[in-house]
């Protein structure tokens, strides 16, 4: 395990020739590349932040904007953001970080393991000073990213303290699209859902989800895999669940997204998250000494 190591060490120490390296990334900051003939994949130990994933014979699967900052204490933009111990603002700390405060933090390098014809790169953090001026928990938390010919991800947390603990979590992962507009998105229809762009409002999906407008649903008690359509890259993304019973639906729009700094104009278009996640009254309530691991299997086939 690293601590605080340099990006040399951590490659002599954790590094595979020809397969995985540790580098400096954007920003200098340390990031794992791996490449193999069964896919390629990048993974930053700022928020154990998977930033590409592409399979052999595939365009690359997920969005990145071209504006994302990196630097510490700010939120990679694109890619897979990890959310935790809460999903969107804090309800009860208005200056909290958006999201959570893991997704900001660096991280340390656990293992990088061959799996078969993929790599399994894992990385943790875990409860300390910093945290706790936010959320008074002892926790451990491990982000297990397997690249290979499907990307899997594994949320593993643990409560390492004397207390129960209720926490939100989203896999934030932001796919990477043809054009936004004539994607589709199936497997949730007849599912409840919260509309944030309509104060919140509960309603009920009618076919598959399409955008055509700001879309911001929180679609909820749902452990249903989904599909994403893309007929624009010829190709199909399947998001399939484990131990998440809510799935979030977004793509910011055109007002909205002119609102993120980080998010290139007009790049809205090549992007549209599904995030994993258990938020709201589908938090995860978790007994000292007790784990819980959330997964998602992302898998692309032609179309
Ligand atoms: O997951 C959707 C959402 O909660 C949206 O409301 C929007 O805020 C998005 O997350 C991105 O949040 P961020 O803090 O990364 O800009």
């Amino acid at each position: 395990m690293a601590t605080g190591a340099t990006i040399a060490e951590l490659d002599r120490r954790f590094g595979i020739p020809g397969i995985a390296q540790v580098v400096e990334g954007n920003g200098g900051l340390p990031l794992v590349k791996i490449a193999t003939p069964a896919a390629a994949g990048e993974m930053y130990l700022h928020g154990a932040h998977v930033t590409s994933w592409k399979p052999a014979a595939q365009q690359e699967v997920l969005f990145m904007s071209t504006h994302s900052l990196w630097k510490d204490g700010v939120a990679i933009r694109g890619g897979v953001p990890i959310c935790f111990p809460w999903f969107g603002d804090k309800a009860d700390g208005p200056h909290a970080p958006a999201h959570g405060f893991v997704r900001t933090k660096s991280w340390q390098l656990e293992s990088i393991e061959p799996a078969g014809n993929a790599v399994t790169v894992s990385m943790f953090t875990a409860g300390d000073e910093s945290t706790k001026k936010w959320w008074p928990a002892d926790f451990r938390l491990l982000h297990r990213a397997t690249f290979g010919p499907q990307l899997v991800l594994e949320l593993v947390v643990t409560n390492t303290g004397p207390t129960s603990l209720r926490f939100e979590e989203a896999m934030h992962a932001y796919h990477r699209v043809g054009d936004a507009v004539k994607a589709r998105v199936s497997g949730l229809d007849g599912v409840a859902y919260l509309d944030k762009t309509d104060s919140y409002r509960q309603k009920t999906q009618h076919g598959d989800v399409v955008i055509e407008s700001e879309t911001d649903r929180v679609y909820l008690n749902t452990q249903h895999p989904v599909a994403l359509q893309d007929t624009v890259l010829h190709r199909q993304i399947e998001v399939i669940k484990e131990n998440s019973l809510t799935t979030v639906v977004w793509n910011p729009w055109v007002e909205k997204s002119r609102s993120l700094s980080d998010l290139g104009e007009d790049q809205w278009k090549q992007m549209l998250c599904i995030e994993t996640s258990n938020v709201g009254n589908f938090a995860v309530e978790l007994a000292p000494g007790r784990q819980h691991m959330m997964k998602a299997t992302v898998r692309v086939t032609e179309l």
